[in-house]
């Protein structure tokens, strides 16, 4: 496969202004009958061809303004259809058949649970109709969806319902009708046995929207948090952003087999169930929180993504960076905001910093691609949304939202690019954002070297930061950016914020400066004592900041810190230089010690009245061993394995006494709300809990157990159950998994839970577990749910059994990845992503990974498997 690249663009041929659709649905013949309304475009020529997309397609017929084309008028390629001859504006109509039964991708129109379903985003609609498959054509649609009236009685499309009626035999059609042009990625249709939850919003201006959640009838209990949640969503952008919905009818659909999280389609939300349903005793508070913000994100794309919309997929995060700003700060507003942040960051600097620095590293704007599927990365979603972030701190709110104002009234109903954002911001704002632009082109993660002296004589304190990003494949070389630092110099007599003046001016105590040269120097002065740096607050930019902290100066931090953010992360650098050493101890052999300091920062922690427990949860919680890895230069699983456990259990018997009275404190029989407050409680308790079942401590397991056994909430079931499965108590383990697994078995999403329980479990039989559970009835490998619980869960978060020193971890994902890569190649490239860093690790394991890759690699490939294990190895 060849690649695509930005440079190539050119506007279409052709535009389809309006698409006329009919679907007759059948599992191993559905019909597909297209009108479309076509015409040259006035930028390309006269003459040239009609060139359409079109994959898996049989065609039945064809005609050109009614008139039946001859076989030697058109080409059938193994991408499209070629109309050698067309005229300038014309009607044409094709048929196809297709068979959503035997498409196990999910691209394109496929069947779920009997039901069928559509995913078009980027490239599926040309799996259902000849078409231009691309984001700049943009057209309205009418839709007839023909069905079984008692297999599918519920036929859904994008718009609003404008006729429906019975056909014979026990047929019957409805025809949708969508206003707005769209780019094809956005169709929807859904049929199938469906229920529904209906409620109802009207409008800011005044409009009434009804509002449906469609489900299996067994999941009709499952829909009331992700209807609130819609409905918060609804109001906030209305109240934040000043965007309004703009149909009568919104629907959200749960479907079972679903490559993502969801989908933005207009007027029908397509969703993984695992990003809608929610129930007390069935999804825990994070199942809750993923639910609110993914509701909330979909809903937002209506307007960045969908009124619009992308030029070419090359821009993909100027619909997915802004939106994921737009739903961090939707949550961020609904929930415990310095929270969301901590979570936010702990992950982007987790994942996205690893794709950063591995073999698959891109610049959120690309510049070519293979497959377009394997695009939609951390670097495009997360570290987009951080650069969105920056602009809107470096122009301020209010700059920011009249720049977006702009942005959607400019170019509502087109498709654009990332620099007609970016200068809508730098208008409202009349900044230059010209440097600023390098964080779309350039990948890597900088990293910023920082040092700073306390002249005492002077009262000044100068600080010295020097900025470098790191070759990344086919970028040798990269050029400074424009990074903003949020600081604060925090007096170690006064333990306060101290006044910053910089070059004369008055900048208050909590102030951001402009890194945008290679090296930059920054004096402050009228620094009345000597002070510790607090930089990067609220995680500024997305960077590595190095600065050479004492632990004394993090320990200070930690305790007096006036940022929120900055207190978390100077605890975890605290714990992570505690670890490093626990950790060159273990490899070279030597006994281990733990610093005292942390210990004393946690006794800190624990006996502190918190005002905010869900910041102290995540204050107690130590960095994952993901983190931690991401942190060595080279990555030693073992040593890291053995080096946390040894501080989470020092920490644990050193504050045995405190851990319980947190734990007490902090239970609680109110009924199970998803309200901040509670998850709050819920986090603390379970934090204390996960200590004191560490050192399996007798009062420790016996609140575990009758923590499970109580079966209150998922959150703390689920909680009770991984730290009994997960500790060396197999008497205990055992019967609570088979407790559960039975009660559970009918439910999918709940069994997700369970596969991922057992298999992340440290020991060494978690391989063995997950060979046995592929066979397991509940067990499907052509469900990506399932995909991701079981193998994803396995490989992502159980280091120490994944990469055994006998490959066996490495065999399983590489035959893996090899049978999806012929079923769902989407979810076949997501899954290889582990073994693509073999680098980061001991030779050993590096020849084992490469020699997996290499055995993928011999296999007939899809496009999205052969680009990411081609960059792998190349
Ligand atoms: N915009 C949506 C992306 C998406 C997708 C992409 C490729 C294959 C399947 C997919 N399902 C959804 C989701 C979003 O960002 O909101
Ligand atoms: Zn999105």
């Amino acid at each position: 496969p060849q690649p695509i690249h930005l440079s190539d663009y050119r506007p279409p041929a052709y535009r389809v202004t309006h698409t006329e659709l009919t679907f007759d649905l059948a599992p191993s013949a559905t019909r597909v009958k297209a009108r479309l309304h076509v015409e040259r475009h006035p930028e390309r020529q006269a003459g040239e061809p009609l060139m359409l997309d079109g994959e898996q397609l049989a065609l039945k017929a064809i005609a050109i303004d009614g008139q039946p084309l001859g076989e030697d008028e058109y080409a059938l390629t193994e991408g499209g259809l070629t109309v050698h001859r067309v005229p300038e504006a014309f009607r044409l109509d094709t048929e196809v058949e297709i068979a959503p039964e035997a498409n196990t991708a999910l691209e394109g129109l496929y069947q779920s649970n009997g039901m069928y379903c559509t995913q078009c985003e980027a490239e599926g609609f040309r799996r259902i109709t000849f078409y231009p498959d691309r984001p700049d054509v943009m057209a309205t649609f009418s839709t007839t969806v023909i069905g079984d009236a008692e297999r599918e009685p519920v036929l859904l499309s994008n718009g609003n319902p404008v006729e429906r009626g019975e056909l014979p035999g026990g047929r019957h059609f409805v025809t949708w009708e969508d206003p707005y042009p769209k780019p094809c990625y956005l169709f929807a249709l859904v049929a199938g046995d469906l229920k529904k939850v209906e409620d109802s919003v009207t409008t800011r201006s005044g409009r009434d929207v009804t509002l449906q959640i469609w489900v299996e009838e067994e999941n009709l209990d499952k829909t009331d948090h992700a209807m609130a949640s819609l409905k918060r969503a609804m109001r906030w952008d209305e109240k934040t952003y000043g965007r309004e919905y703009d149909l009568d009818l919104f629907m959200i659909v749960a479907v079972n087999d679903f490559n993502m999280g969801a989908m933005e389609n207009k007027g029908l939300n397509i969703f993984n169930s695992a990003a809608v349903l929610t129930h007390p005793h069935t999804a825990t508070d994070a199942a809750f929180q993923r639910v609110e913000g993914i509701v909330a994100h979909e809903y937002f794309h209506n307007w960045s993504g969908n009124r619009v919309t992308c030029r070419d997929w090359f821009q993909l995060s100027l619909k997915e960076g802004f939106t994921v700003f737009r739903d961090q700060c939707f949550s961020a507003d609904t929930n415990s905001a310095p929270v969301k942040r901590i979570e936010e960051v702990a992950f982007f600097r987790t994942a996205q910093f690893a794709e950063d620095a591995g073999p698959t590293a891109h610049p959120v704007r690309p510049d070519h691609y293979i497959e377009i599927g394997n695009f939609y990365t951390l670097t495009i979603y997360e570290k987009g949304a951080e650069i969105v972030r920056m602009l809107c701190n470096l122009v301020g709110w209010e700059a920011f939202r009249r720049g977006s104002d702009r942005y959607f009234e400019r170019f509502d109903g087109q498709a654009v690019t990332i620099e007609d954002f970016v200068g809508c911001m730098a208008e409202a704002s009349g900044l230059d954002l010209t440097q600023f632009m390098r964080w779309y082109s350039q990948a890597g993660t900088p990293e910023i070297d920082a040092h700073g002296e306390y002249d005492y004589a002077n009262a000044a304190y100068r600080l010295v930061l020097r900025q470098r990003t790191p070759a990344t494949p086919g970028q040798p070389d990269k050029q400074p950016l424009h990074i903003p630092i949020r600081l604060g110099l925090v007096g170690t007599k006064s333990r306060r914020d101290l006044a910053l003046t910089l070059d004369g001016e008055a900048l208050g105590s909590d102030a951001v400066i402009h890194l945008c040269d290679e090296e930059q120097e920054f004096l402050f002065t009228d620094v009345s004592e000597a002070p510790v740096p607090s930089l990067l607050r609220g995680f500024s930019a997305p960077v590595k900041l190095h600065f050479p902290y004492a632990r004394e100066d993090l320990a200070f931090l930690q305790a007096h810190d006036s940022d929120g953010f900055n207190r978390w992360d100077a605890g975890q650098r605290l714990a992570l230089l505690a670890l490093d050493d626990l950790i060159a101890a273990h490899r070279n052999g030597v006994e281990k010690v733990m610093d005292p300091r942390v210990v004393e920062a946690f006794r800190g922690l624990l006996t502190l009245e918190a005002d905010d427990k869900a910041v102290l949860a995540e204050m107690l919680t130590l960095p994952s061993e993901a983190y931690i890895a991401e942190q060595q230069p080279l990555v030693d699983v073992d040593a890291i394995h053995a080096a946390r456990t040894f501080v989470k259990q020092s920490l644990a018997m050193a504050l045995r006494d405190d851990f319980l009275r947190v734990f007490e404190a902090n239970q609680s029989e109110a009924p199970y709300s998803p309200e901040p407050e509670q998850i709050a409680t819920r986090s603390l308790k379970n934090v204390a809990l996960s200590y004191l079942v560490s050192i399996e401590d007798e009062a420790g397991i016996a609140l575990a157990r009758e923590q499970f056994e109580a079966d209150h909430n998922m959150t703390d079931v689920r909680q009770a159950l991984t730290l009994l499965v997960h500790s060396s108590r197999e008497d205990l383990a055992d019967p609570a998994l088979r407790v559960f697994g039975e009660k559970w078995a009918h439910d999918p999403l709940v069994m997700d839970q369970w596969f991922s329980i057992q298999v992340t479990r440290p020991h060494s039989d978690a391989l063995d577990r997950v060979k046995f559970l592929m066979d397991h009835p509940a067990f499907s490998l052509t469900n990506p749910n399932k995909v991701r619980a079981l193998i994803g869960a396995f490989t992502g978060q159980n280091p120490v059994n994944f990469h055994r020193l006998d490959g066996e971890g490495y065999r399983l994902l590489a035959d893996t990845v090899i049978e999806l890569n012929r079923l769902n190649p989407e979810i076949a490239a997501r899954l290889v992503t582990p073994l693509t860093r073999w680098a980061r690790f001991d030779e050993t394991r590096q020849a084992l990974m490469k020699a997996e890759l290499e055995r993928i690699r011999a296999e007939t490939l899809s496009p999205n498997v052969y680009e990411v294990v081609e960059k792998a190895l190349a």
